[in-house]
Parts: structure tokens; C-alpha cells; sequence
């Protein structure tokens, strides 16, 4: 053998710029997917067989126990960007952070696997800046696929009554003194039998009392039959409940009538709905939201006019979004926005909230970062300082959250408002914290303005609304103590 080969290894370190603690699966599989971005990547793992697979596979793999102090000696640590613990024993990836965060620059972030969220802490408090716990991501994405599923499969068995009624006729019933959500909610059902040849009208009884909802149903042109008699409902071949449940509960159908379809987001104690097809959520806060749900999932088209509808309806029925309302009705009412009229709303409504205003609202939930409970959301440039307050109000509606920071830039000032309604925190003194003598406030409520001096030297726009975006967050998150990795989707 030729001298010169003798002792290699110890000739010639690795020098990584990835360095991976555990060449177990996940260990394994993150490597891999490294080595697609031509990162140069040093996996140590104490196991002979281990490392050897893994050099066959072509790594820079060397033998080690994760866990000794001396560890980052086997390696040249001058490229290292990152040192990322993977293997399966929460302890010895919690002491490897803490070997490692000892001897390596602040500027190389160490990374670990946890197997639960206590875990999780441990190694946070050792040093990892980022911990991920591969059960709870298995079970989000499972979840997410499930949840999938089922919106497909609800959507499929209401396509599937219709195939199997084709040409019929059917009555949509609304409950008496039907109200913008069962008005929209029947309407949308209306455009889906459509698809399917089938002839629809919709029935009401009782008043349209609110002027608002005269306004809305001669403005939108929708067509409503008021039931004369129990007679009028022999005349359909099927009929269907919108925003209602029982025969003859808030409604003149005969308690003994056969339902075809029924769609709802009331719940009624002990009265037991039946009906061929049932979709009643009872966590969302309209009859709107689901109908927007079915349009999606059957590609049907949305008029302006059905657009405008639906959102009214959703509007009211959670009393524009301060009550019950969820994620969902949140999402329909962003898809729904941008092909609505917004002319036609401001004529319907008294105007309680401003077109600009929803404009906003709009802009923020669909820009929404969330960490924890707390929402934040840039919105760009903005025309009227006070629709951030008005947003950020209505973003506290949402389920989990229990702060908001709604910010945007208008003349030479960055804008932030801010709400919460977490009794522990004291908002105005964390924007004080966060943006110095430019904020202050209240408890529960707290505004700043700074002056975007700091920022003059970005000419383009868009790195402009970056640094601000990235500078408010950071500040914010700090003061009030999240951590800016915790970002969640909701
Ligand atoms: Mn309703």
C-alpha cells in the first residue's frame, strides 16, 4: 500500500456544509434530498453497517457516537451552515445540541427531531433553533388529505343524487322570513341542478322583512315563489331544505313529506333531519359557505351575481365575521370576494362596513402569517389608515386567535394596528416594546406609525414592502415572545 493512503481519513476532514447527527430513516431520507441541491453533506451515524450502506450509496458518511463532546472534531466546521440531530433518541439529539451549540458560531443553526412536544422543549432550551416532531407532521398532512377526502366525497354523493334525478323537478324550500344566507344558499343550489336538467324553484313563506334583504333579492333579480298552500309542494317531484332541517319546523312543508336533499348549519336538539342527501355542518357559520364549498368542488361558474350573494349571506349570518365563524367561512368568503360586485353590496347594505374596508379585510386574510395565536398580516399599500383597525377587529373573530397585527404603508409611514384579546398581555406596552416611542396603546388595543426613513434607501416596491414586512413581524414576535419558527398554517 502506498504510504501516502495510510490514514486518509484523518489527513483530509470533511468539510460540510450539512451535517447530519443519525443516518437513520429520516436521517437517511433528508440527506438524500440535500444532496439534490449539490450541498456538500456529512452524515455521522454509530453504526458500522450504517455508515457503510450509506457510503455505498455515495455520502460522506463517518462512524461516531452523536452524543460525544469532542465530536465536531472529525469534521472541518469552517463551511458548516447547518448541524441537524436526526436520530431516533430524543436524548442523544438533545445532547448533541447542547455539544454543539458550545463550540459553533451563532451563525450555524442547529436543528433536531423530538418525539413529542416536551421533548421538543428540552432541545430548545439545549440550543436547536428549530425542532420538528414527525409525528404531529404525519398526522397534519394525514389530516389534511382526510379532510380532502371528505369535502370530495360529500360533493360527489350530491352529484350523484342529481345524476340519479336528472330532469326532475325540485322545491327548494327556505325557512319562513328566509334571510340572506338561506336566500344566497338556495340560489347556488339552484346553478348546481342546472348541471344536472334539473328545474328548480325556490320556495318561501312568511316575510322578507329587512330592507336590506328586499334590496338584496331585487338587486340580484332572484327569483322566489311565496308558498300559497301545502298544495304548492305536490307540484315538485323532490324537494330540498336550505338553511333548515325539519318539515314543519320554521317552515309550511307537511311534517310527513319525504326530503330529498338537505343542507344546513343548524343543529336541532333532539329532532332527528332525514333526507336522501344531508350535509348539515354545524361548525360553520353560514348555509353560504357550504354552497360556496359544492360550487368549487363542482367547477360550476359563479356569476357576479351569485358571487355577491353568497358573501352577503355569509356576511350576515356571522354578523360580518364576528360570530361563529371558522377558517371555512373565512376561505369561501376569500374566494367569493374578488368575484363579487361590489357596487351591487354597498346598494344592498347599510354600510357597516366600507367597500374599502373589505378590501382589506380581503388583502389580509389571504396575506395571514400565524404563529401560535397570533395573526399577522401585511397589506400592502394602503389609502385610509383606519380600515387596519376595522380588519384587524374582525381577524380576532377567528378561531385560535387571540392577537392580530394588521400593518400596511401609506405616504411615508409604515401603519400597524393591532388587537387581542388574551387578558395576559398588555398590548400597548409590547408595540412600545416592539416599536419604541412610535407606539402605544391600550390593553386590548394599540396602534403605531414609523416613519419609513430607515427604509428610503429601497427604491423598488416590492423589497421595500419585504423589509418592512420582515422588520415588523420580527420586532413584533420578539416582544411578545413567539418564535418566529412556530409559523402554523390555519
Ligand atoms: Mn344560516
Amino acid at each position: 500500500m502506498n504510504p501516502s493512503q495510510k490514514n486518509v481519513e484523518s489527513v483530509k476532514k470533511p468539510r460540510p456544509e450539512f451535517l447530519i447527527l443519525g443516518g437513520g430513516i429520516i436521517g437517511f431520507a433528508v440527506a438524500k434530498e440535500l444532496r439534490k441541491t449539490e450541498k456538500e453533506i456529512t452524515v455521522i451515524d454509530v453504526d458500522k453497517t450504517r455508515v457503510e450502506t450509506l457510503r455505498q450509496e455515495g455520502f460522506n458518511a463517518l462512524l461516531g457516537d452523536i452524543t460525544d463532546p469532542d465530536l465536531y472534531n472529525i469534521v472541518d466546521t469552517r463551511n458548516l451552515i447547518c448541524v441537524a440531530a436526526l436520530s431516533s433518541n430524543d436524548d442523544a439529539n438533545t445532547k448533541a445540541v447542547a455539544n454543539f451549540k458550545a463550540v459553533v458560531p451563532d451563525s450555524v443553526k442547529i436543528i433536531s427531531r423530538a418525539s413529542d412536544t416536551l421533548k421538543k422543549e428540552e432541545m430548545m432550551a439545549a440550543g436547536s433553533s428549530y425542532v420538528f416532531v414527525p409525528p404531529l407532521i404525519v398526522s397534519k398532512t394525514i389530516t389534511e388529505y382526510l379532510d380532502l377526502i371528505e369535502t370530495k366525497h360529500i360533493g360527489n354523493r350530491l352529484a350523484q343524487w342529481m345524476e340519479e334525478h336528472r330532469g326532475i323537478t325540485l322545491g327548494i324550500v327556505l325557512h319562513d322570513n328566509p334571510d340572506p344566507d338561506a336566500i344566497s344558499s338556495a340560489y347556488a343550489l339552484t346553478e348546481i341542478t342546472k348541471k344536472f336538467d334539473i328545474k328548480a324553484d325556490i320556495l318561501y313563506d312568511g316575510k322578507v322583512g329587512h330592507h336590506e334583504n328586499k334590496a338584496f333579492i331585487n338587486l340580484l333579480a332572484i327569483p322566489m315563489i311565496k308558498i300559497s298552500g301545502p298544495e304548492v309542494f305536490d307540484q315538485y317531484d323532490s324537494l330540498a331544505l336550505v338553511d333548515n332541517s325539519i318539515p314543519s319546523v320554521n317552515n309550511s312543508v307537511p311534517a310527513d313529506q319525504p326530503i330529498g336533499i338537505i343542507i344546513d348549519h343548524h343543529s336541532y336538539a333532539d329532532l332527528e333531519p332525514s333526507a336522501d342527501f344531508m350535509d348539515i355542518r354545524t361548525n360553520v357559520g353560514a348555509s353560504a359557505t357550504i354552497l360556496t364549498k359544492y360550487l368549487q368542488q363542482m367547477d360550476i361558474p359563479v356569476s357576479k351575481e351569485l358571487a355577491t350573494a353568497l358573501l352577503f349571506g355569509i356576511r350576515t349570518d356571522t354578523n360580518d365575521f364576528r360570530r361563529n365563524t371558522t377558517s371555512a367561512d373565512f376561505a369561501a368568503a376569500s374566494f367569493l370576494h374578488p368575484l363579487s360586485d361590489h357596487d351591487l353590496l354597498t346598494q344592498v347594505e347599510t354600510p357597516s362596513m366600507s367597500v374599502e374596508t373589505l378590501d382589506i379585510l380581503s388583502e389580509a386574510i389571504r396575506n395571514r402569517e400565524v404563529y401560535g395565536t397570533v395573526l399577522l398580516s401585511n397589506v400592502g399599500t394602503i389609502r385610509n389608515r383606519d380600515t387596519l383597525p376595522q380588519a384587524a377587529d374582525y381577524l380576532l373573530a377567528m378561531e385560535g386567535i387571540s392577537t392580530v397585527v394588521v400593518f400596511g404603508i401609506m405616504d411615508d409611514s409604515i401603519y400597524v394596528s393591532a388587537r387581542n384579546d388574551d387578558i395576559r398581555v398588555h398590548l400597548g406596552d409590547v408595540m412600545r416594546e416592539a416599536f419604541g416611542d412610535n407606539a402605544g396603546g391600550h390593553p386590548t388595543a394599540a396602534g403605531a406609525k414609523i416613519p419609513l426613513g430607515v427604509f428610503s434607501s429601497a427604491k423598488d416596491k416590492q423589497i421595500l414592502q419585504k423589509l418592512v414586512e420582515e422588520s415588523v413581524v420580527k420586532r413584533f414576535l420578539s416582544a411578545i415572545g413567539v418564535d418566529e419558527d412556530s409559523e402554523n398554517d390555519l
